[in-house]
């Protein structure tokens, strides 16, 4: 390690910030948002990064003293920074003690989260902490905990023992309205353990609501070569990032303490869930719909597969069906938010799997897809294209791509998607078994899937995914 990298360790912030799932969308976003508002405006936010599940991450930044660099991928060629904002990364499983007496330290006023939606062990389709999951479970007998609800509801526990004041929770996953449904299930747990803690959470404790952007795909062997040759420098742990980056916060923080977000470009705001909507839906509701049909497709990234156009114009189709499923924010223009998009989507320096967008879809696809079809179907407005991406999942998720192979599904509930899907021979039959899963689709709105997505998958199954969209949804 270079001397001057070191040197600088002992200048750094103190620790104002516990993250909890530190992974490369935080690393490439959060971290580089507060390294800048403190540049701008001081303040001890120095980061103290939380693996919940594997020592990879922390394994990886160990050797420069947990800075890394961040590139930023623009169609011109790229553009490197050194990020010093983490003072240290502890792996759960390991040392859970360590995890939770860093979070209950006074000095620590944040908890910020990206958990990914399975890391939240509830109902995706109503939001319910699901109290059958092994994690919540476990945590709900054991002081030690390992779900993310547990460790911020025993690191509480402990602030409220010691006469401290708890602190912020600033969820940045992309549910909707994160931060009212963070509270909710905190609420929930806690009162099932310690009522008069949930009482004091409920009236001390503040989780607002957030809107996080930024494009960051999982970073590969090629990019830490990449990096090296740029920096002449070895990091095995950089993230990769476009130059867009959004964040949009309801300001509503414990003692309004915080670092200065709105000196670093975040937007600082009273209610967020237009902001949220619009980018689930317009945003994460397209991706996951190019995810499915650009993989059946055969196309292995996201801008591979709006170069291609037949699902250039398809998700051009989607967004006409979001948009009168959205609200546009104040000052915003959707056509415009929609065209940005595409060019986001189309940079050639992003190389974002389709594969890993369509991971855990039985967690994203209520809030990015479904939310916009119960929105429009309750109007009278068909949603062929929208229908079509549901289709696909329901394809996607069998498990055998158009050329009969295997897919790698990657899903927290694989073993009851499968099951779904092998409990027929025939699409209709899979889609209505698909259909019956109350944890994806409510009731309702399941019987009024059932006619388009029957149709949309009968042509999936007979012509494959790219002829389906020219015929049924273009
Ligand atoms: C993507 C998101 O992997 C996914 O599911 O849709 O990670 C997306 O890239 C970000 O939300 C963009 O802000």
């Amino acid at each position: 390690m270079e001397a001057g990298l070191r040197a600088d360790l002992t200048d750094r912030p103190q620790t104002g910030i516990v993250h909890l799932g530190l992974g490369a969308f935080f690393r490439a976003f959060g971290c580089v948002f507060i390294e800048d508002a403190m540049a701008a405006s001081g303040g001890d936010w120095g980061i103290v990064g939380v693996s919940l599940r594997s020592p990879d991450t922390r394994d990886a930044l160990r050797g420069h003293d947990w800075g890394y660099t961040s590139v930023t991928l623009a169609p011109e060629g790229e553009q490197t920074r050194w990020i010093t904002v983490l003072n240290d990364v502890l792996v759960a499983p390991e040392d859970p003690e360590a995890v939770l007496s860093a979070m209950a330290k006074r000095e620590v006023r944040i908890v910020t989260l990206t958990v990914t939606e399975k890391g939240y062990c509830h109902n995706p389709a109503t939001g319910a902490l699901n109290v059958d999951h092994p994690d919540i479970q476990h945590d709900l007998i054991h002081d030690v905990p390992v779900s993310a609800i547990g460790f911020l509801v025993r690191a509480l526990q402990r602030r409220r023992a010691a006469g401290a004041a708890p602190f912020t929770v600033l969820t940045c996953d992309n549910l909707p309205e994160n931060g009212r449904l963070l509270r909710r299930l905190v609420l929930d747990f806690a009162r099932r353990l310690d009522p008069a803690l949930a009482d004091w959470i409920e009236s001390e404790c503040k989780f607002p609501c957030t809107m996080v952007d930024r494009i960051t795909p999982a970073t590969t062997e090629a990019d830490i070569a990449r990096v090296a040759e740029l920096t002449g420098r070895s990091d095995p742990a950089p993230v990769m990032h476009e130059p867009f980056a959004q964040w949009v916060i309801e300001d509503d923080f414990v003692g309004g303490a915080r670092p200065d977000f709105a000196a670093a470009g975040v937007e600082m705001v009273r209610d967020v869930t237009a902001h949220e909507h619009m980018k689930l839906r317009m945003l994460n509701g397209t991706h996951s719909a190019l995810a499915y049909t650009g993989y059946l497709a055969g196309h292995e990234t996201i801008a591979d597969t709006v170069a291609d156009p037949v699902f250039a114009a398809y998700v051009r189709r989607l967004w006409s069906e979001i948009m009168p499923a959205v609200q546009a924010p104040e000052g915003v223009s959707l056509t415009e938010y929609a065209d940005a998009l595409f060019h986001r989507y189309a940079n050639p320096g992003i190389r974002h799997r389709t594969w890993q967008i369509a991971m855990d879809g039985s967690q994203k696809l209520p809030q990015r897809i479904l939310g916009s079809l119960t929105a429009n179907l309750s109007a009278g407005r068909d949603c062929p294209a929208l229908c079509l991406a549901v289709a696909a999942w329901m394809r996607y998720v069998g498990g055998v791509d158009e050329k009969g192979q295997a897919i790698d599904v990657r899903d927290p509930l694989m073993v009851q998607l499968r099951a779904a899907s092998e409990s027929a021979d025939a699409p209709e039959g899979k889609v209505a078994a698909l259909l019956a899963m109350r944890d994806v689709f409510p009731a309702e709105l399941a019987e009024q899937l059932a006619q388009p997505v029957t149709e949309a998958a009968a042509l999936i199954w007979a012509k494959g995914t790219r002829a389906a969209i020219e015929e049924g949804a273009r």
